[in-house]
C-alpha cells in the first residue's frame, strides 16, 4: 500500500501557502494595427550548419532540430556544406516551377472571386517548400501532401488544365466532383488524394512507406502538414510506427506560423521548434529556412538518400510564411498585423533564388519579367480551356446519377433504390 493513502491524503492543501494554479494562454506578438519587429529572431548565417553524414544516428543531430539549415546568403550566393551545387538548368527549372504556382494561385483566386469555382487556397510565399522537394525526390516516389502542396504537381509536370478541372468540379474533373476544390489526386504523379481532415496523410504515408519497404521495393514516401496539424494524434501515431520500423519516410512540417487565425504558439512554439518533434521519437531531425528553395533540396536529398539507405525516416521543420490568407474564405487583417508579411526575415523564395541565378549570370531581370509575362497568359489561356468543360453553377458537371457509381463492384439493391427515387423525383419536377 502507498504511504501517500494515509490518513491525510484527500484532505486537500487549504491553509497551505502555494500560489492559486494559472493556465498560460499563447498570444500572438502582433495582431492588427501593431507595427512589427522580428528583430529577436534568431537566424544563423548561411552556411554555418555541418553537414552529417545521411546513416547518422538521430541521438548525434539532436542539435539540428534547433538551428536552421541555410544555403542562400543575403547576397544571394550559395554557400556551406549543404549547397546541393544544382546545375543551371534544375536552378531555372526550380525558378520557373515556383513561379507558375504563384501564377496559378493568382489565377485561381480570381476565378473565386469571380465565382466560378466555391473554394481555393493559395501558397504564396510557400513554393520553395514543395518545388525544392519535388525536385529532390525521384518522380516515381510517393507524396501524401496536405492541401497547400499544389507545387509537387506543377514541379511534376502535371497539367494545369487538369488541376483546373478539379477546381471547377466541371465535366472535365476525373474526380466527378467529388472531392472539394484544390483536394487534388493524381496517381500517375505520384501525388497521394488529398484530404480535408488534418494530418490523415501521416499515417498513410508512413504505411505506404513500410508497405514499400515490405515489398521490397525502392520508392520511398514523403509527406506535408502545416505545423497547426502537428497537435492532431494522426501525427503521433505516425511518428511512433516510423520510428519503431524505421520506415523509409520524410515527413515534412511547414510551419508557416499561422493555422487559420491560430499563430503557431498553440501548437507548441512557445515552448519549443516542431522539429524538436523529431528527438523524443529518436527520429533524425532537420530544421530548414523554407524560403531558401536550395536548402529545401539539400535537405530532402539527405533525408531521401537516408530512407533510401534503410538509416530511417526524417522529420523536418520547414520555417517559412503564410503569406496570404489561409483559403478564400479568411481574412488575415481581422487576427494578424499587415506589415508580418512585408517584414518577414527570411524573404520571398523566388525573389531568393532568383538574386541568386542573376549572380550566377544565368538570369536577368528581363528574362524574368518575360517569364511571369509568358506564364500569365500560359495559366490565362488553360483557365479558358478548363472553362469550356464548365465552372460552378453552369450545371456542366458530371451527371447526378454517377454519384452512386464507382463504390461498389456491383451498386448493392438500397443505391439502386435511391437512385431510382432521385430519378423519379426529377422526372416529377420535370427536369
Ligand atoms: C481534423 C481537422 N480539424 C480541424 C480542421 C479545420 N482546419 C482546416 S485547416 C486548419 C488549420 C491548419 O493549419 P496548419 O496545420 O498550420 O496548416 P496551414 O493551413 O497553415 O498550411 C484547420 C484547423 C480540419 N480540416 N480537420
Amino acid at each position: 500500500m502507498s504511504d501517500r493513502a494515509g490518513p491525510d491524503a484527500g484532505e486537500g492543501m487549504a491553509g497551505r501557502n502555494l500560489p492559486t494554479l494559472k493556465l498560460h494562454v499563447p498570444e500572438p506578438k502582433f495582431r492588427p494595427g501593431d507595427s512589427v519587429d522580428f528583430s529577436d529572431f534568431d537566424i544563423p548565417a548561411a552556411g554555418a550548419t555541418p553537414r552529417p553524414d545521411e546513416a547518422v544516428q538521430p541521438g548525434a543531430i539532436r542539435d539540428m532540430a534547433y538551428g536552421l539549415i541555410r544555403v542562400l546568403d543575403e547576397e544571394g550566393a550559395a554557400v556551406g556544406p549543404w549547397n546541393p551545387g544544382l546545375p543551371a538548368e534544375t536552378l531555372l527549372r526550380m525558378l520557373r516551377a515556383m513561379a507558375l504556382t504563384r501564377a496559378f494561385d493568382a489565377r485561381m483566386f480570381r476565378a473565386q472571386r469571380q465565382g466560378k469555382t466555391s473554394f481555393y487556397m493559395k501558397s504564396t510565399g510557400e513554393e520553395a517548400v514543395s518545388i525544392g522537394a519535388a525536385l529532390a525526390l525521384a518522380r516515381d516516389d510517393m507524396c501524401f501532401p496536405s492541401y497547400r502542396q499544389q507545387g509537387i504537381l506543377i514541379a511534376r509536370g502535371w497539367p494545369i488544365v487538369d488541376m483546373m478541372n478539379q477546381i471547377y468540379s466541371n465535366k472535365g474533373d476525373r474526380l466527378k466532383g467529388r472531392q472539394l476544390p484544390i483536394m487534388y489526386s493524381a496517381r500517375e504523379a505520384g501525388f497521394f488524394s488529398i484530404s480535408g481532415n488534418l494530418t490523415t496523410q501521416y499515417p498513410q504515408a508512413v504505411g505506404w512507406a513500410m508497405a514499400s519497404a515490405a515489398k521490397g521495393d525502392t520508392r520511398i514516401a514523403a509527406t506535408w502538414c502545416g505545423e497547426g496539424s502537428t497537435a492532431e494524434g494522426d501525427f503521433h501515431s505516425a511518428c511512433t510506427f516510423a520510428s519503431v520500423y524505421r520506415a523509409p519516410v520524410i515527413m515534412n512540417i511547414v510551419n508557416n506560423q499561422w493555422a487559420i487565425s491560430s499563430f503557431s504558439g498553440f501548437a507548441g512554439a512557445e515552448a519549443t521548434t516542431f522539429a524538436a518533434r523529431a528527438v523524443g521519437y529518436g527520429i533524425a531531425g532537420l530544421r530548414v529556412d523554407g524560403n531558401d528553395v536550395l536548402a529545401v533540396h539539400a535537405a530532402t536529398r539527405w533525408a531521401a538518400d537516408r530512407a533510401r539507405s534503410n538509416a530511417g525516416p526524417t522529420l523536418i521543420e520547414h520555417f517559412t510564411y503564410r503569406v496570404e490568407g489561409h483559403s478564400t474564405s479568411d481574412d488575415p487583417g481581422a487576427y494578424r498585423s499587415a506589415e508580418e508579411s512585408s517584414l518577414w526575415p527570411l524573404g520571398d523564395p523566388i525573389a531568393r533564388l532568383k538574386q541568386h541565378c542573376i549572380r550566377l549570370g544565368i538570369w536577368d531581370e528581363d528574362r524574368h519579367a518575360a517569364m511571369d509575362k509568358e506564364l500569365a497568359e500560359l495559366v490565362r489561356d488553360a483557365a479558358r480551356e478548363a472553362e469550356k468543360n464548365g465552372i460552378l453553377g453552369h450545371g456542366l458537371h458530371h451527371p447526378m446519377e454517377s454519384m452512386f457509381e464507382d463504390v461498389f463492384e456491383e451498386m448493392p439493391w438500397h443505391l439502386r433504390e435511391q437512385e431510382q427515387q432521385m430519378l423519379d423525383e426529377w422526372k416529377a419536377a420535370g427536369l
